[in-house]
């Protein structure tokens, strides 16, 4: 499939350390994905669902130990330990590539080697890249054809070049002792071993378009964030593109595929979706800051999703869709998941494999649930109704605000505008969010997430907050505006205050008049917030007063949050951007002015 050197010496390497038993190139084919479903269908690796209701959609389980990403176990292992930062495990090179060829060694014997070429963006756009994944399993192969675009043209484009990842992934035995999801940022490299589960093993994903590709960024001038892409269209056809990062169990998915309510769709507002997790940002030849989706589909949660939370979503899962660890119906040979519908299957099969029935749940004990909390769609993002025509354009989108957010029960207010580029650093490199009851462990404790790129930062988060800073002085004028969002303030019985979901368009609006400068704010200690009378709440049950408590800054909260912030960045040590400091140092002074 190709001529380069570069390529197909790595490929002997690694053919020669995992010794499989036959090797495949994946070029893409419809043919060639017919014939992998029909294998991993006869070896029982995935099941077939109803043809007529989910046509070409398959069922997979994982093992029950392998159900999501371990990130105590995965590392960036760059030559020097302070490249990884404070914030990631890090481990010499040296010694990791040896522990990970001894694992990986002989590994295929007796399985076939996929050689899977995909890009990382439409082939060919100047954003894009490329990327190859080995890997012995046909559902990797399979979820990389639905979440990258693959096959021969990626190589044509690559031509001899060396710009391509390379990513070496190994079930082995799926022994969680012996997982391990390594990143070699200054070998463009990645090796994943002992795991079959997506975010560990789709190479193309949080590895490569997250980890490697924000080192890449940072070295190249460009930015790979965690962060949805979206554009809303007003009634004169006007389309703004805004990008947003979330850490999860905030609604990400939800936020990209919004439908706006009755009220301003009628009026001829609508979103529309041109990514939901992943954001590659470049200065165009305007100056402005252009964002392309890397990914070709949507990994998203499956429980929860339904017609009312996100109807996109689910539309996009109707076909050509892979299902992890959902709970299978055997009334009529689909999938279901908590959330989906009020009307759980009779007679189905629990995502560990065992009979399941609804007088087995209990809503306090996860075990028995059907589906896995983290169980997940793989979906085409050409199948969703609001999929952006630009979707497939390499040009990517110009991007006006940035939002970031996170759930909090009493701080951050509905939404606020930062004063500059460099506040809104300071704004996203303080991201939190509470835990919420969802997970495991204590509820409300704030973790804090800067950018929602914790996990997923493959380089010193000191180094990746001036990269941000150095961005800005670049765009000066053209930089998007950034913007703080909360959907998640209660109230004293702990309920939800704000509806959420599609009212969050009303959100939406205001942030695109303030960006064409259409839309008032007052200046407050913490930034710009809207006058209530700036939020349309036409046709929603909540009135002015309920609004100016949103909007509202309590002192005793933020001053605690100032302090919880130096604590923070003390973790940061000499990295931390001197205007950082002086951004909070801005903010306590604008806090001790508030009156008690
Ligand atoms: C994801 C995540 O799966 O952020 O997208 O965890
Ligand atoms: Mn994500």
């Amino acid at each position: 499939m190709t001529k380069n050197i570069t390529i197909l010496s790595w490929l002997n390497e690694v053919r020669s350390l995992v010794k499989p038993d036959k090797v495949v190139w994946i070029d893409g084919s419809e043919e060639q994905i017919e014939e992998l479903r029909k294998e991993a269908v006869a070896t029982g690796e995935m099941i077939k669902l109803n043809e007529k209701l989910l046509p070409d959609c398959y069922l997979h389980r994982t093992k029950p130990n392998d159900v999501a990403r371990v990130e105590d176990r995965t590392f960036i292992c760059s030559r020097s330990k302070e490249n990884a930062g404070p914030t990631n495990n890090w481990c010499d090179p040296k010694e990791m590539y040896t522990k990970l060829y001894d694992i990986a060694r002989g590994s295929y014997k007796g399985r076939t080697m996929y050689i899977i070429p995909y890009s990382m963006g439409p082939i060919g756009s100047p954003i894009a890249k490329a990327g190859i994944e080995v890997t012995d399993s046909i559902y990797v192969v399979l979820n990389m054809c639905i979440m990258t675009r693959v096959g021969k043209k990626v190589l044509d484009v690559l031509g001899d070049s060396n710009d391509w990842v390379r990513g070496l992934h190994c079930k082995c035995d799926v022994d969680p002792e012996k997982r391990y999801i390594c990143h070699f940022p200054e070998d463009n490299a990645i090796i994943s071993v002992n795991s079959a589960y997506g975010g560990n093993v789709l190479l193309g994903k949080k590895c490569f378009a997250l980890r490697i590709a924000s080192y890449q960024g940072w070295k190249e001038g460009w930015m790979a964030e965690h962060m949805l892409i979206l554009g809303l269209e007003n009634p004169q056809g006007k389309i703004t593109y805004v990008a947003a990062a979330f850490p999860s169990a905030c609604g990400k998915t939800n936020l990209a595929m919004l439908i706006p309510p009755k009220y301003l769709k009628e009026k001829g507002y609508k979103v529309w979706t041109v990514g939901d997790d992943i954001a590659w940002m470049k200065i165009g030849p305007d100056g402005r800051l252009y964002a392309i989706n890397p990914e070709n589909g949507f990994f998203g949660v499956a429980p929860g999703t339904n017609e009312k939370s996100n109807f996109n979503a689910l539309e996009s899962t109707k076909r050509g869709a892979i299902f992890t660890n959902v709970c299978h119906n055997l009334e009529n040979d689909t999938v279901w998941w908590e959330g989906l519908d009020k009307n759980p299957p009779t007679f189905a099969v629990d995502w560990k494999g065992y009979p399941w029935n609804p007088s087995m749940f209990n809503k306090a004990d996860k075990t028995t649930y059907a589906a896995h909390p983290n169980s997940r769609f793989t979906a085409p993002a050409k199948n969703c109704p609001c999929v952006s025509s630009e979707f497939d354009k390499g040009e990517g989108v110009p991007i006006s605000a940035i939002i970031f957010g996170g759930r909090r029960a009493k701080c951050a207010p509905l939404v606020y505008q930062s004063r500059d580029w460099e506040h809104g650093v300071f704004v996203g490199s303080t991201m939190a969010s509470e835990t919420t009851a969802a997970a495991a462990g204590a509820v409300g404790v704030v973790r804090r997430d800067p950018m929602a790129m914790l996990p997923f930062c493959g380089y010193n988060m000191g180094d990746y907050f001036q990269h941000w800073l150095d961005m800005g002085k670049r765009l000066g004028d053209k930089a998007p505006k950034i913007f703080n969002v909360n959907w998640f303030r209660t109230d004293d019985d702990g309920n939800f205050i704000w509806p959420g979901y599609g009212e969050n368009a009303r959100v939406l609006n205001w942030i695109v008049d303030r960006c064409e400068g259409k839309a008032d704010a007052e200046l407050t200690a913490i930034g710009y917030i809207p006058r209530p009378e700036d939020i349309d709440l036409t046709d929603l049950d909540i009135d002015l007063d309920t609004l100016k408590g949103l909007l509202s800054v309590d002192k005793a909260v933020w001053t605690k949050e100032a302090d919880e912030i130096v604590v923070h960045y003390e973790k940061f040590g000499d990295k931390l951007p001197k205007e950082l400091k002086e951004q909070l140092a801005i903010l306590k002074k604008n806090l001790a002015a508030l009156p008690d």
